[in-house]
């Protein structure tokens, strides 16, 4: 048993250059376990708290100092000395030491930062891969990339309100063949905006962000992309979508499709009408996946999408679950969407995010491990992806380097289960 003997937190930038919070776990042996905390734009109201100093003249309030300081100077004295393995021990005590629902008093991130640490720290300790040490040796899975490759909503100035449009390899034997499959569409559809005079220019998670004329357009623009790059959509690659249709939701109806401001009323549609909406693009494009289609407490939505096309793609709740085992249970009963986004900081620890997991798996929710629209250099994610087997990372576009960290640590774990371990077929109903 190997005893922590440090924890030192500070404050990093993340990819948009807003602070967030790095922390360094040190056990007796002098061993390290290092993790920062990621960020959302487009954030659902559950999810757990992230602690910001609100300081207007730092950073334009995003500083996270008070974080830094909780973790140095409140939760670190009461885990020096405590075993580096005990997990579920170290986050339970965390949690009771902050002792709100949504973690508010010591900051989900500062709880994050330690939790993810430590088992980085306790892999690194007993010398094997951090997979391995968190899912054990039934772990042997390369999961599919959903890969982003246009971003709207929150995520770019691009006059588009859904958020993110991903290229999905469905049957590629490998994990470096699906990424190049993903390159290749990429590029294509760059070479056609080029063609067409359109800005190339990328937003957060690294998709193309021009000026496209409405949710069609940026549709067909990718289809010509996987045409160009000679495959057959919905059999070599999908496209998924997430609406993020929270951020277009008011008094019950979704509006303003386009983000143009003064043609709000125009765009307004009832629940009912943005389900058809739903339903017409799956019918008219190659999608496999919508995320986030309804609004997160339009239950009644959620139910009449899921009745409508849940059995033709794969219905994502984002905002709608925050990574919860409390919001999964309620859809879960309700028979709404089937599969889970999970991303780590939504609830603050990874006990529970192992939790809902499991949660998700037992109910045959299908989960979805992703990153956030801000990120650091940090490729914890892709351990926590192949330690449970789990099938699917949404993890940014074939660009910038805090989203291609994600899949390098993928390529190299994929050196070592070897080359047919990916899921070369994908049932995505
Ligand atoms: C999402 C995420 C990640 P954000 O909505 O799925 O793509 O965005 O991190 O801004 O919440
Ligand atoms: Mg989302």
């Amino acid at each position: 048993m190997s005893k922590i003997k440090k924890i030192y937190a500070r404050q990093i930038l993340d990819s948009r250059g807003n602070p967030t919070i790095e922390v360094d776990v040190i056990t007796e042996k002098n061993i390290l376990g290092r993790f920062s905390v990621p960020s959302g734009a487009s954030k659902g109201e559950n999810e757990a708290f992230e602690l910001r100093d609100n300081n207007k003249d730092f950073f334009y309030g995003k500083g996270v100092l008070k974080a830094v300081y909780n973790v140095n100077n409140i939760i670190s004295p009461e885990l020096i000395g405590k075993s580096i393995f005990d997990q579920i021990y170290i986050d339970k005590l965390m949690i009771e030491l902050d002792g709100t629902k949504n973690k508010k008093r010591l900051g989900a991130n500062s709880i994050l930062s330690i939790s993810v640490s430590i088992a980085k720290a306790a892999a690194n300790e007993l010398n094997i891969p951090l997979y391995k040490y968190i899912g054990g040796i039934y772990t042997n899975k390369l999961p599919i990339p959903l890969i982003n490759i246009v971003n709207g909503g929150r995520h770019s100035n691009a006059p588009i309100a859904f958020q993110e449009f991903m290229i999905v390899p469905i049957k590629a034997n490998t994990f470096l063949e699906a990424l190049q499959m993903g390159h290749k569409v990429f590029y294509q559809l760059k070479n056609l905006l080029q063609k067409e005079g359109l800005s190339t220019s990328v937003g957060d998670e690294g998709g193309f962000s021009p000026n496209f004329n409405g949710i069609e357009d940026v549709l067909n623009h990718i289809l010509e992309a996987i045409h160009m790059a000679n495959y057959e959509p919905y059999d070599q690659i999908g496209i998924a979508i997430d609406c993020a249709a929270s951020e277009f939701y008011l008094d019950n109806k979704y509006y303003d499709y386009s983000k143009f401001e003064n043609k709000k009323e125009n765009y307004k549609k009832s629940k009912k009408e943005h389900v058809n909406y739903l339903s017409y693009l799956i019918k008219r494009f190659p999608i496999i996946s919508i995320e986030d289609g309804m609004d997160q407490n339009d239950w009644e939505g959620w139910k009449l999408l899921t009745d409508e096309i849940g059995d033709k793609v794969q219905l994502v709740g984002d905002d709608l679950f925050v990574t919860n085992t409390y919001k999964l249970n309620e859809g879960i009963q309700k028979k709404v969407a089937n599969s889970i986004l999970i991303k780590v900081n939504q609830v603050g620890s990874l006990t529970e995010t192992i939790e809902t997991i499991n949660l998700a798996k037992k109910n045959k929710y299908k989960n979805i491990i992703s990153h956030r629209s801000g990120e650091t250099e940090d490729s914890f994610i892709s351990d926590l992806t192949v330690a449970f087997n789990i099938e699917q990372i949404k993890t940014g576009s074939i660009c910038r380097s805090e989203r291609i960290s994600k899949y390098n640590q993928l390529l190299r774990i994929e050196e070592v289960l070897g080359k047919y371990s990916c899921y070369s077929e994908w049932n995505y109903t």
